[in-house]
């Protein structure tokens, strides 16, 4: 082989393996700002704790990280931008030499509503004098702040401190809640006229045309037996809500299916008979006024119970 192409891949496969596989995404000001308690501080004015989110984890010069006080220990907040579904961590201690920083340290999680996410991550231990990140991998979701708390800080010579150049996290963008049950409400009147739109519709059962009519039911995410919930965080957490229309299929289909569910409640076996109601997921905001005059059967049933 000729000598210049053998050096040239010799060359390249050392460059890829020694560059670390970096796969942080969440990274930078744009995405975590970072404020720690009055025991630690704000840093100094050379290296205040901005410089552990401004996305540079470089260690050479001009060198950039945050200097928290001497001595001390206390805990960091990272706010991210949004909830995301996170599987690690990355943490850059010291800025330029001694090899200051966090030595024993535990994350704890937040949702959008500040509740814990528990457990928290612990039993973490930094390398001494390592220069590349200590990465940590976990399964963290929905999380919207993470508190960073330091138990010790490394000893290198006299001076222990909390130095980090900078932080950052692996994850993805927290998908949308799921709901684990829906509870269903009549719809006493609306506005407009039935649908009567037609489709075509294909879900695992079969292929039918179909007609909508009109909307009979609203169903709302619902909490069981969940401590703290409550009607405004349900209403803030689940977006969205379950609107059902009457069906009717124009051209037929084989209905009847013999199939096993499982739930919160139950596992049960069930034959299907013929699709009445389609639900669509639908967004949701209170009128002012209640739009819909009650039906009078509605109007009758309340004299009875007035009564
Ligand atoms: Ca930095
Ligand atoms: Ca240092």
């Amino acid at each position: 082989m000729n000598k210049r192409i053998k050096f040239a891949m010799m060359a390249v496969a050392g460059m890829i393996s020694t560059t670390p596989v970096m796969a942080q995404n969440i990274q930078g000001p744009s995405k975590i700002t970072a404020t720690a308690n009055p025991i630690l501080g704000n840093g100094t004015s050379r290296f205040p704790i901005s410089e552990m989110v401004d996305g540079n984890s470089s260690d050479a010069d001009p060198f950039n990280g945050y200097q928290a006080s001497n001595g001390r220990t206390g805990i960091i907040t990272l706010t991210l931008d949004q909830a995301y579904d996170l599987t690690s961590f990355y943490l850059w201690n010291d800025i330029n030499v001694r090899a200051e920083g966090v030595q024993n340290y535990r994350l704890r999680f937040y949702d959008a509503n500040n509740n814990v996410i528990g457990p928290d991550v612990t039993g973490l231990t930094t390398n001494s004098g390592q220069v590349a990140p200590h990465i940590t991998n976990f399964s963290k979701l929905g999380v919207k702040r993470v508190d960073l708390i330091v138990d010790s800080v490394r000893t290198t010579t006299s001076i222990r401190r909390v130095e980090i150049r900078e932080v950052a996290f692996q994850g993805a963008p927290a998908r949308a809640p799921q709901a684990e049950a829906y509870r269903c409400y009549d719809l006493m009147g609306h506005r407009g006229k039935e649908t009567n739109k037609r489709f075509t519709m294909v879900d695992q059962f079969g292929q039918s045309r179909t007609v909508i009519g009109h909307p009979v039911q609203l169903c709302n995410p619902v909490a069981l037996n969940k401590r703290g919930a409550t009607p405004a965080n349900m209403a803030k957490q689940y977006k969205d809500h379950l609107v059902c229309y009457e069906i009717f299929d124009v051209d037929g289909r084989q209905t009847q299916q013999n199939v096993q569910i499982q739930n919160k409640l139950e596992t049960n076996n069930f034959i299907t008979g013929h699709a009445d109601q389609i639900c669509m997921i639908s967004s949701k905001r209170h009128n002012k006024e209640t739009s819909a005059r009650p039906s009078r059967a509605n109007q009758s049933n309340a004299r009875r119970v007035r009564k």
